[in-house]
């Protein structure tokens, strides 16, 4: 038996894990309690994985649909019909027919997105979609605008700091984003045991706060809390205003914007009372050192961009960034600051038969990707799809499915035949993480303790799986660009990154767990290094909001005057699912954890005369969906929340997925113009007005 160090990519943390093989065959998972960073953590999930590996529905020969049903065939076939079609496209209707949805796990592979990119450049395409735009493309916009580059996203010090402030984001449930650590909430709990102070800011009473404070607020309403915040402490007269005029600039920019939202003025609207937001702020203010952190529940509100805006100043008017214990960029082996470097000076925007839009690190809206095929002069006629479920993880699913139905060619590149597979024309069988070799790059800026790790593959691809960037190159080679798949240039690649840190591929083969520890952030390079803005200042108010901006103050008005009674609708990760990949796998279908009920308030669940289990229909202006009711007291009155990644009923490619489908939330999200915001492109998916009746009437 051998004993492979590894690590885990299904979420951020990058688990160290150890797998068993015994004569090419994965035997068993363990935590890598050696391993100098995770030391031993993992998650049911990643320690679970062998049953994907070894999954009977996998996809492992590229399968081709026929008018009976989809056949197996053979790469050579796949690929040459592919390449045909897609050269036919491009020579006929120019590279625009064709367009790429790359989903989340393309960010958790050091090989795939470099490959992708090379594709798309090669043969002159620009339509590109990806996951981001449902889940953090506002921290890009925002960071862009603020500090000049997208990849710059200074994270809380946990290990020092006396308050943590954490934004729409449940870590020990989700491992968070945008922040890698393994066993976040071992970190909140050295930090309470130093004294320190954890608060929450979310419409539930979350699994994280253990005996901490949850300040309940209105979903979607995040911005004005942030704004009351900052209006509470700059009228306290605790603005650093040394740091401010050193380091920032418009600050009287950010001083208009706040003036109007006083604790007073937004208690009503954000659901929280004034003195609670006063006492917030000053508490804040006043800790010795405080960070901060948002994630999804604000990324997918409306004005994501303005809340990665406001949560940045919160930490710089307080001198909390770049200071110990408040809120540091992380380099690790690769400093990529610059990389993400993009000038503001004109207007990212274009003029199109979409409306006014940009690409965010060059992606498009994922809520437009039905508008691009079915309403575009010049269509997308063929789509590939990388790592992704796009039918179930953007809004709409009947417009995509019509979208999709369009289309000449549909390739999906997956484990699995998901959802999305289900209507495509090719699914080509991808390797799975225990199958290729990789280093942790997913985590890059934003790991709390450094660490780069080089994994081999643990066992031989079973059946004709293949990596992507084999895929890519194959495909190129016979459209005629290059001379196909060359294992010599990925891993060049590889090297090349890792030389920034002078280190090497042989090095971290040699080391324990594959893996070097590098230095843990540290204060003092921020304004001179990191930062990207021409003159190294923060941007307090940029320029580029200010249509954004009037559009708060409208927003504002109009939450105001909501009517009593309203629904709220907001998402709910559980331990037992993962976007929409993880549901072929019967432990995650035990008892309870076998379909996405609606949870409710029991006050609202009263006032609508509606029990556990009832069956209810959830409805609005976008969409409607069945389900069963959930009562469910750690929620806000006037909240309600279900789990997205579910509504697998017409996915025979994953039989116990479909066995359990659960219903596909996103058919209540609006989509098209209009539904994602314009700064970001970040679709809209929290705080969406639903109604709720029992299911017979
Ligand atoms: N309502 C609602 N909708 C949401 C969200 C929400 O909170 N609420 N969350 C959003 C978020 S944050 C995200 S990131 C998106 C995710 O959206 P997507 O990325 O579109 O979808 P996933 O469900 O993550 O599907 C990932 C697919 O990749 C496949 N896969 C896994 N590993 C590999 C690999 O190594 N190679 C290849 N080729 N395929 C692989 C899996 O089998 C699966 O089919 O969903 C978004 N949708
Ligand atoms: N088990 C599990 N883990 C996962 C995933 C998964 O699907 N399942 N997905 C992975 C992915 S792709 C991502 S991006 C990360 C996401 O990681 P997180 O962002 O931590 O995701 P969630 O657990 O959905 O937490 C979002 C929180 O926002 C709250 N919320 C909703 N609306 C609002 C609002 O308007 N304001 C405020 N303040 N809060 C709000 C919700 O109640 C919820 O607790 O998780 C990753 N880890
Ligand atoms: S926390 Fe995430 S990275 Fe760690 S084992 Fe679980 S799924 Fe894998
Ligand atoms: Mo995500």
């Amino acid at each position: 038996m051998a004993e492979v160090a590894t690590f885990c990519r299904i979420c951020e943390p990058s688990c160290g894990l150890i797998a068993e093989v015994e004569q090419g065959e994965l035997q068993r998972l363990k935590p890598d309690k050696a391993h100098p960073v995770t030391q031993g953590f993992a998650c049911h999930k990643g320690l679970g994985f062998g049953r994907i590996h070894a999954d009977p529905a996998r996809v492992d020969v590229p399968q081709r649909r026929t008018d009976t049903g989809f056949v197996d065939c053979d790469w050579e076939a796949a690929l040459s019909d592919i390449g045909q079609r897609l050269k036919a496209l491009v020579d006929t209707h120019g590279p625009d027919s064709v367009g790429l949805y790359f989903g989340n796990p393309t960010a958790f592979s050091a090989t795939a997105p470099a490959a992708l990119l090379g594709f798309m450049k090669a043969l002159g395409l620009r339509r590109q979609f990806n996951s981001g735009t449902q889940d953090c493309s506002n921290k890009f916009a925002g960071s862009e605008a603020v500090f000049g580059t997208s990849t710059l996203h200074p994270i809380p010090d946990l290990e020092h700091t006396d308050f943590a402030l954490i934004f729409g984001e449940n870590p020990k449930v989700s491992h968070m984003s945008f922040v890698s650590q393994a066993d976040p909430m071992a970190a909140f709990r050295r930090l309470r045991e130093r004294g320190g102070r954890v608060c929450f800011v979310n419409p539930r009473r979350i699994e994280s706060a253990v005996g901490e404070e949850v300040l309940q607020v209105q979903p979607d309403t995040d911005l004005y809390l942030l704004a009351a915040l900052l209006h509470e402490i700059d009228a306290a007269g605790l603005f650093e205003d040394d740091v401010i005029a050193a380091h920032g600039r418009n600050i009287e920019g950010l001083r208009d914007f706040i003036a109007p939202y006083s604790a007073q003025a937004v208690a009503a609207v954000c659901g929280i009372p004034a003195a609670e937001i006063q006492q917030l702020a000053l508490d804040f203010a006043k800790a010795p050192s405080a960070c901060v952190h948002m994630s999804t529940g604000l990324n997918m509100g409306r004005q994501g961009t303005l809340c990665y805006w406001l949560l940045q100043m919160l930490s710089f008017c307080t001198g909390n960034l770049d200071r110990r214990g408040g809120n540091l960029y992380a380099p690790g082996f690769f400093p990529a600051t610059r990389s993400g470097r993009m000038d503001l000076s004109s207007s990212p925007f274009a003029q199109t038969v979409h409306g006014e839009l940009r690409a965010i690190r060059g992606a498009l809206p994922g809520n437009l990707l039905a508008d691009f095929i079915l309403e575009d002069p010049q269509p997308i006629r063929a789509l590939i799809v990388v790592a992704g479920n796009p039918l179930l993880s953007i809004a709409g699913e009947e417009r995509l499915r019509q979208a999709f139905a369009g289309l000449d060619l549909l390739v999906s590149v997956d484990l699995y035949r998901n959802a999305s597979g289900e209507l495509a024309d090719y699914v080509l069988p991808a390797c799975d993480m225990l199958e290729r070799a990789d280093i942790n790059l997913c985590g890059l800026g934003m790991q709390a303790q450094p660490f780069v790790q080089y994994s081999p593959a643990v066992v031989p691809a079973r059946g004709a799986r293949r990596e992507e960037w084999w895929i890519f190159a194959e495909l190129l080679a016979r459209m005629g660009h290059g001379s196909g798949a060359d294992a010599a240039v990925v891993e060049g690649r590889l090297q090349h990154m890792l030389s920034a840190s002078g280190l090497s591929l042989a090095e971290l083969q040699q080391s324990p767990s594959g893996t070097v520890k590098l230095p843990s952030p540290e204060p003092g390079r921020f304004y001179q290094e990191w930062i990207q803005t021409a003159d190294h200042r923060v941007d307090c108010c940029p320029a580029l909001f200010a249509e954004a901006l009037l559009q708060a103050a409208e927003i504002f008005a109009q939450e105001c005057a909501l009517p009593p009674g309203s629904l709220r609708l907001i998402n709910l990760r559980t331990p037992y699912m993962h976007n929409s990949w993880l549901h072929n796998d019967p432990a995650l279908k035990r008892p309870r954890q076998q379909d996405n009920p609606l949870h409710m308030h029991p006050t609202d669940a009263e006032r609508l005369g509606l029990g556990e289990g009832a069956v209810v229909k959830v409805h609005n202006p976008h969409g409607a969906l069945h389900c069963k009711l959930h009562i469910d007291p750690s929620l806000r009155p006037g909240v309600v929340a279900m789990s997205h990644g579910w509504g697998q009923s017409r996915t025979p490619g994953m039989p116990v997925a479909q066995r359990y489908p659960g219903s596909n939330v996103n058919v209540l999200l609006p989509q098209g113009r209009g539904s994602f915001e314009k700064l970001s492109n970040q679709a809209h998916m929290t705080g969406i007005p639903v109604e709720v009746r029992p299911a017979a009437a």
